[in-house]
């Protein structure tokens, strides 16, 4: 975000620039506003559909990049090369040192919710915490799936990839319950890699099906962790920055659990608590995934909320001019 920010010519290549991912994150509007944008994409409908664009090209990503290159002249751009390599260093590890400090949520002006749901159970992992201890027990190969809502959405910021193909995410329609069925599809397509699907309770409990029918011995072994704050948090996000903490249908039932569900499937649930017990249960997954077991790790969370938010998608109700309650009338007949 910080070096784009700087940008005056952006090439985009091989990303949908959907507002996603172009979008204010972590208090910092980056997207640079008078950047000339060069983009590439497949689908000319998607050329200039939520940025202006300079130039629109049409293409294989691949092609087109290959293109490009054979027009440039072979000293191109080695003019502050080193610079500018140095920088990018400087800030990615800015970042990540920023990322390992970080535990918990701030609340946006004029909001209380972080604070309360930190001091309601501070016994309890954040999502932070959470997406740390995954960290140091997922495989730098393995692939992952993550799915809508905000733990997922926070998580965006912490695994990195060496090779493509990587990152399964549900992209622009946004439709929670992506990820298990998602992941359950990159091991048939790739049986020998390690995979690791990633969803909040809510999400998950719209796939969750799936798990009567992955326990049959024809099904590959996959490893899930279901964030569990028992709340559909993102949707509960709304409802603090904009009505008042007026929650309405955002709570989920404390009494179920997913860990028990696996289990009752034939399949492997465990409940974790703690940082520690996280990072050793999905390292023994992964483990035993490689041995054929599937296991679903419901990982219980506090109820923090947290960045990246779209922030665009509502507006504070505002007060409508000159209607008051008491102009409000029964109908006839009612
Ligand atoms: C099929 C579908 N229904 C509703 C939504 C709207 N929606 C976006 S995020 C979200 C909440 C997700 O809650 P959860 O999976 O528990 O994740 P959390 O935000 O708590 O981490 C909802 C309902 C959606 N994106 N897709
Ligand atoms: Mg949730």
């Amino acid at each position: 975000m910080e070096l784009i920010a700087k940008a005056d010519v952006v090439l985009a290549l091989g990303t949908r620039l959907n507002p996603f991912s172009t979008l204010p994150g972590y208090g910092i509007d980056y997207w640079p506003k008078d950047a000339a944008i060069i983009q590439v994409d497949l689908n000319p409908d998607r050329i200039g559909l939520t940025k202006p664009v300079a130039v629109g090209i049409v293409g294989d990503a691949g092609k087109v990049a290959d293109a490009i290159l054979a027009k440039l002249a072979p000293d191109a751009g080695d003019a502050g090369r080193e610079s500018r390599r140095a920088l990018i260093g400087q800030t990615k590890s800015a970042w990540a040192q920023q990322l390992s400090s970080m535990d918990h949520e701030d609340d946006d002006p004029g909001t209380t919710w972080n604070a309360r749901a930190r001091d309601a159970k501070p016994d309890w992992m954040s999502p932070r915490m959470a997406w740390r201890a995954i960290q140091s027990a997922l495989p730098k190969e393995a692939i992952i799936s993550s799915d809508i809502g905000n733990n997922c959405a926070i998580g965006n910021a912490y695994p990195s990839f060496e090779a493509g193909r990587k990152y399964l995410a549900p992209g622009l329609f946004g439709p929670c319950g992506y990820g298990l069925p998602a992941i359950m599809g990159a091991k048939i397509a790739q049986p020998d890699m390690p995979v690791v699907g990633f969803a909040g309770d809510g999400a998950f409990g719209i796939s969750m099906n799936e798990m009567t029918a992955i326990g049959r011995k024809q099904w590959p072994a996959i490893t899930m962790v279901i964030f569990r704050n028992y709340q559909w948090g993102a949707e509960k996000r709304n409802t603090t920055l904009w009505f008042d903490d007026n929650f309405v249908g955002t709570e989920l039932n404390e009494g179920v659990s997913y860990a028990a569900i696996a289990n009752a499937c034939g399949l492997k649930g465990v409940q974790v608590q703690t940082m520690g017990d996280l990072t050793a249960a999905l390292d023994s997954a992964i483990k035993a995934q490689a041995q054929g077991e599937t296991t679903f790790i419901e990982a219980l969370i506090n109820q923090e909320l947290g960045e990246p938010f779209r922030r665009d998608a509502m507006k504070k109700p505002v007060g409508v001019a000159g209607i008051s309650a008491d102009d409000m009338r029964p109908q006839i007949g009612v």
